[in-house]
This record gives C-alpha cells, structure tokens and sequence, in this order.
C-alpha cells in the first residue's frame, strides 16, 4: 500500500507549472533546496525572492511525522487548538519509550504494560485525529518515514531533530518542537528563517572500510557541532549518485549533529530503486518524470561557489574509516591517527561494548556488511571481545535480515537483538551490571554521544563509527583497533586480518509482506473520547501559560550560569525521565539537572539565594518561581544543541524562568524557548558571560518598546550591590514578538480559533 499517494500525484502535478513561475519571479538559477522550499511556500502565489538566513517564510510542508515521547506534548497542545483534524497527513510512531533490557520479545512486552496508559492515550487521538499510528514494535520513526512516507521533492516536518533522515530520498525533512508541528497540525503557515545553503560536492567512490557513515563523521569534524546551523546542506556528484539511498539518509541523519536544518539530495537511480523495492513504484515513476525539478540547475553543478553560501568537496576515493567522540559527535579522528588520539588524550582503550542500528545506520547495506565481517571472522576462528548489542531500525529490516541470516551470524557471536526501537541510543539501555560511576568505553553507530546518553553513566566514553568499523572492533575488543592495517589474534593463537567488508544496498528477496505495526485511524470509533485520568503520573492535561504582564523584568534570581557544553539532554534528559513526556509537572523535576553550574562546576547543586544554601536545580526556580517573579538563566554557546524536545522549553516556563541569556542558541531550542513565552536573549559581547556572579539579580529592560531588530538592556546587581549594565540581542521578528507578549504561540491559535468557532 502507498500511502497518501493522491497528496503525492497532486504535489507532482503541479510542481512544473510552480517551478515555472518560480523561474520567472526570481529569474536566476536554482539549488534543489530552493526548487523545494520555493514550491513549499504556504501562500504560494505570494511567493517573491527571499534573502537567505534573514526573512522569515512561512511554509507549507507536505507532512508530519510523530514519535512517542514528543507527540504527547505536541498532541497535548493540539487538543488545546480545538481542531477535528489535522491539516496535513500524520503519523505517530512509538519507538523511544522501549527499554533495551532482555532481548526484542520480552522488552516488547514489558513496554506494552509499563507505557500502556501513554500509548492507548496516542492510540485514541490517532484515531481521533485521523493520524496514522505505529505500533510499539513498528520501529524508529526516521526509518518508517523512509521506507513509507518520503517523496522526492517534498517537505517534511517531525518533532524529531534527526527528520531530516528523509533527504536521503530527496525530501527537505526538518525538526522541530511540538509547537511547531502544531501549527501545521492546525493548518497554519509554519514559520522558518530562510536556510542559508552550504553545498557539497561528493567526488570519486567509497571503497573497502570505508562508507556513508564516513562521510558524515567527517562532515561533522569540518563543520563541528554549530556550523550547519540555520543552513540546508545539498549534496551533488559523481560520489554522491554512487551511494545507496539508505547511505544518503545516514547522511543526512546525522547532518543534525552540525545544527544544520536539514540536509538533501537530488533525486537518482539509488533513490528510484529504493522506491521500487519498498513498493512504491508509482512514486518512482512520477519522481523520474518529474526529474529535471529534483536536482539544482546545470549552472549551480557547474560553478557551485556562485550559488551556495558555502561549498565544500570531498573525494571519496580519498576518504578512510572515522572515529567520532567521546562526549560530543564532532570530534572526528581519522581511524590511521586513533592509537595517538586515545593515548595523548587518555582514552580508555578497552571497549565494553559495541552497538549497531538505530534510526541513523540500519539499513540492509549496513546490517549486510556488518554481517560479511562477522562471518569472516567466525571462518577464521575469532571470536567478539566486547559484548555486541543490535538494533534493528524497522520490523520491515528485522524480518528480512532474519530472514537472510545475518541476525543468526551476530547471535553467534554472542550478539543480542534489541527491539526496533531507539533503545540504547536514548538511555533506554538497562545496561546489565552496569556500576555508574565506572570509567569504561563503547563505540556505537547511533549519532549523539554526549555524557550519559546511553547508559547514564557520566564516566562513559562513547564513540561513533560505521557499523561495520563498530564491528570489527568488538572482535578486537580495543579502540585502537585499525582493520586496514592490524590483526587480530584468533583462538589458534595465529595472527588473522579482517577481510573488507561486503554488502548489498537492497534485499535480493526483496523486502517481503510482514506485519508492519501499522494501524489506520478509524474515525468516529467509541475510543474518539479521550480521557486522561487527573490522577496519572504520565499524562497530564496542560493549563495555559499566563500572559506578559506588559512589564520589564525587575530584579529576577539567577537560577544558574551553565558552563560548557549544554544540550537538550543536560536541560531535560532522556533515558528514565522519558516516562513523565506527556506530563509537564513531574518532568519539570529534571530541568537542567545534567547542566554544569560554572560557580561550583557541579551538577544539580545552585545557591538558592532566598535561603542562602545549595539546592537542585528544579527545587530554587519552583522557590523562586512562587516567592519572588521568577528567575534568569545565563548559558554559553550552542545552548540546546541536539533534541528538538519542547519539554527543555516547556519545563523552565513551567517553573519561572523568564528569560534565557546565552551565548549563541541552537536553532530548534531557541525556537520552541519563544514558542512557550520564555525570552530568548544572546548577549552582544561574549565576554559579559563574565561578568554575571553568583547571586546576582537581573534586570532585563526595554522590552515595553520590544520590537525586530531591537536590543534590550540586561542590568546586573551584584550581592555587594554594586551594578554593571550591558545590551542583549533578541531575534524575533513582529509576529514571534506576539508569542511573547500572549504568553506562548499557542495562546495565539486559542485565541483565534475561539473567534473562528
Ligand atoms: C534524540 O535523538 O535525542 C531524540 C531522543 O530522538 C530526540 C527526541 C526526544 O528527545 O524525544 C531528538 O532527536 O529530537
Ligand atoms: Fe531514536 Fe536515537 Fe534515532 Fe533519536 S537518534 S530517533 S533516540 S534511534
């Protein structure tokens, strides 16, 4: 079954004559990226040129996808908007709430009694909304999306930073918060800067060790962790038709680790095939027809500088296998130069435990050449020195590379086959005997590492790899390890290399008829009503966020000055917390608990400065929250890198924080902070980071004349009463400038939907 097939043939049947007007209104040359977003303006006949990384543009996606712990709160919020439908196709998929504890049957069904309450709660409003829901089982979300729902040519939106999974098959696919999706749940204009764009040139041809995964990890190093940020990576050459489809969704997976908004490329026989082979010939066929609108113009392959705001080219011939991490997924390290990086940074070198799969790196080509050097190694009596952990991205993947024996082949090994679900990936990982305090290394194909990730262990060094590298490294048990050039000692005692791994970018059985999880809304059922009982722990109905009061910021607390790296994970972790998504009171209880305060450089311990002593970090804002106005937070750069989780945005509003100052922002955090009504401020001189002390109070003025382009004044009162005062940028624009003063972007939908109705 294709689904929303019609939504594709009417998006295909007028992309020529939208193209064509395009042409004529902007009269230059065009990237793929802007043939996509240009035909994705929600006003089209409106559309005129807009200027890169300064408009905003309001949007029309063709989509959205859903997975289980942000669809509770984005559905939560939907609920308030006071729909029937949702505006656009949608899908919920339930795959981060599984824990990776026994193997894929057991954990399966421990997740179906202890989630029950949430997942029939998304069962209902599925059914209610009219939104197609995937089972627990199913698998990942990013995965289900490209073997289901991506087109060439279209635009996604997920409430999910790795979306962007779906420009492997063509499709300009974006993160973002529940909010977000609500907006073009609701059937409004979804609001985006315009990307800037980087280009990339894919030359020459992968070869031995070497794969996809590569070239994203080194894509990540160049560009480190903030540089894609507020750009659309576009992937072009002769290297880049070379790879699979399912390569090219690995790479534009892990693009979210640069910030970038999305990553994609054109549309080529790799994707065709992939089409084809997942059933979707009549996709295909129009894609091919429609070909010439899926890719750049001639003239943007022929001079790429004149038409990206950067370009960069990579020789894949040249290219060798990565290793990415510890800590943080932009520290790429050539595998040749990993035994001198281990030893002049003190990596622990022994590795615990490898992991395969997850939403980035399951495909068939990775589980096949993953496969191929096991059993190279099994025929030359070696045996796997660390433990060895898969997960399957999908049913559809599990099944058919049961089916092809290579799932028998890792077992052999002493593999064990997780759920098809984010598992270990998201701290989902009932690591066994696992002592969290114990210093100790993994190496995994997922895409994030940051501490505590996997495990919740802070003492865990996590790397990523290929699948097949991660491989080979669990049969040599070191991080050091080098297939292209070291052996391996096998149980006869002998001295044996790894022979270069093998695989098939598609199944040559085919993909086969399984039971995909798959169940369709059905209008009108009983189960329509959705009920959530007051006293659940999971799920809580949401109370809307009071109004601006139309007044400065007056002597509010500092709650915290955060040191360092600071992602969605240190301001609302994952792992055990994952249950309490659909329930703002109880996650609140985790806000910036991962965060390190540069007073102390502690964890979860901050001055209370109404009582004098030290406290955590949720107990001092509920304080200041409910006895003075609220609290401050003070952050450095690329504050909220990683998730697109609104609940790191839901949480501080809930408990107080009115503004948040920082260095820089990533862009999905930044988004969702002003979305839920929290001020989102960037200091203009770095360095007055500095100056903010321990129990400062902050003043934040100007904000009676808060307009675009304006910049408000931050004035500090010491503890010695002393004062100094500094200006901080804001990036909002007349329209986000009313989501502040309602109180948050939904109090705005509320609002008109109640006049409407
Ligand atoms: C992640 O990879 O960090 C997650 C868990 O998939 C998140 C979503 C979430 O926090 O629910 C993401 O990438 O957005
Ligand atoms: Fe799940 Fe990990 Fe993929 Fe996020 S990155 S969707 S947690 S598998």
């Amino acid at each position: 079954m294709i689904f929303d097939l019609e939504m594709i043939e009417s998006f295909y049947k007028r992309l020529d004559s939208t193209i064509l007007d395009l042409r004529k209104k902007l009269n230059h040359p065009l990237t793929l990226s802007e043939k996509i977003l240009y035909s994705h303006i929600y006003q089209q006949s409106q559309a005129k040129s807009y200027k890169r990384g300064i408009d905003y543009v309001d949007f029309r996606p063709d989509r959205v996808a859903m997975q289980d712990a942000t669809a509770q709160m984005a559905i939560l919020q939907f609920m308030m908007a006071g729909k029937e439908t949702t505006a656009v196709p949608t899908s919920v998929h339930c795959d981060h709430l599984i824990l990776a504890q026994s193997g894929a049957v057991a954990d399966l069904k421990s997740a179906g009694i202890t989630n029950k309450e949430v997942y029939e709660f998304l069962s209902s409003v599925c059914n209610k909304y009219d939104i197609g829901f995937w089972k627990p089982g199913a698998g990942i979300i990013h995965q289900i999306v490209l073997e289901n729902y991506a087109f060439p040519g279209g635009m996604m939106i997920g409430t999910d930073s790795h979306t962007p999974n779906a420009g492997g098959l063509g499709m300009v696919a974006i993160g973002v918060g529940g909010a977000d999706a609500v907006d073009v749940l609701a059937g409004m204009g979804w609001e985006l800067k315009f990307p800037k764009l980087i280009g990339i040139r894919l030359t020459g041809k992968l070869s031995g060790w070497t794969s996809s995964k590569d070239i994203i990890l080194k894509i990540s190093g160049l560009l480190t962790v903030k540089g894609g940020t507020g750009s659309i990576i576009e992937y072009f050459g002769e290297g880049a038709s070379s790879l699979s489809c399912t390569g090219k969704a690995t790479i534009c997976n892990m693009g979210a680790e640069t910030g970038a908004t999305c990553s994609v490329f054109s549309f080529d026989n790799s994707m065709k095939d992939y089409l084809v082979a997942t059933g979707r010939q009549e996709v295909a066929d129009l894609a091919e027809k429609n070909s010439s609108h899926l890719k750049a113009d001639d003239e943007v392959y022929a001079d790429p500088s004149k038409y990206f705001d950067q370009f960069i080219e990579i020789n894949l011939s040249e290219l060798e296998p990565y290793i990415n991490g510890p800590f943080t997924p932009d520290l790429a390290t050539p595998i040749s130069m990993m035994k001198e990086a281990a030893k002049k940074n003190q990596w622990p070198i022994d590795v615990e435990a490898g992991l395969i799969g997850s939403c980035t790196n399951s495909s068939y080509e990775d589980i096949s050449r993953a496969a191929s050097v096991v059993k190279n190694a099994i025929s030359q009596k070696l045996v796997a020195k660390s433990e060895f952990k898969v997960t399957p991205g999908s049913e559809q993947i599990r099944s058919i590379t049961e089916r092809d024996g290579f799932l028998k082949l890792f077992r052999k090994i002493g593999g064990e086959v997780f759920a098809n679900a984010c598992g270990p990936c998201i701290g989902q990982w009932a690591r066994k005997d696992a002592d969290n305090k114990k210093v100790n290394t993994i190496i995994h194909s997922f895409n994030r590492n940051f501490a505590k990730r996997n495990d919740g262990n802070p003492n865990t060094y996590a790397f990523v790899a290929s699948p097949e590298i991660v491989t080979a490294i669990v049969l040599a048990g070191k991080l050091t390890f080098n297939p292209l050039t070291d052996a391996i000692m096998n149980s006869d005692g002998k001295p044996v290399m790894l022979a270069e791994p093998e695989g098939m970018d598609l199944p040559p059985e085919g993909f086969g008829n399984i039971d995909s999880g798959y169940q369709k809304p059905v209008h009108g059922k009983a189960d329509d009503k959705i009920i959530i009982d007051p006293g659940s722990d999971r799920l809580q109905l949401l109370t809307p966020f009071a109004a601006w009061d139309g007044k400065d910021f007056l002597n509010l607390p500092l709650l915290i000055r955060a040191k360092g790296k600071c992602t969605t994970d240190h301001i609302s972790m994952a792992g055990v917390w994952l249950k309490y998504r659909g329930h703002l009171q109880n996650i609140s209880e985790n806000y910036m608990i991962g965060a390190v305060n540069s007073f102390n450089d502690q964890t979860n311990k901050i001055l209370n400065q109404l009582t004098g002593s030290y406290d955590t970090v949720p107990s001092v804002a509920r304080a200041y929250r409910d006895s003075v106005s609220g609290s401050a937070v003070v952050g450095e750069e690329n504050f909220g890198e990683g998730s697109s989780r609104e609940h790191a945005a839901m949480e501080p509003r809930f408990l107080g924080v009115k503004v948040v100052l920082v260095k820089s922002f990533a862009r999905i955090h930044e988004t969702n902070l002003k979305k839920q009504g929290v001020l989102t401020l960037t200091f203009v001189n770095k360095d007055d980071y500095n100056k903010i002390r321990e129990g400062d109070r902050i003043d934040i003025t100007g904000l009676t004349d808060f307009a675009a382009g304006s910049k408000l004044t931050v004035t500090l009162t010491h503890t010695d009463k002393s004062k100094e005062k500094f200006q901080a940028n804001h990036s909002y624009n007349e329209s986000q400038i009313e989501w502040f003063k309602a109180g948050s972007a939904l109090n705005i939908i509320r609002k008109s939907n109640s006049k409407n109705g």
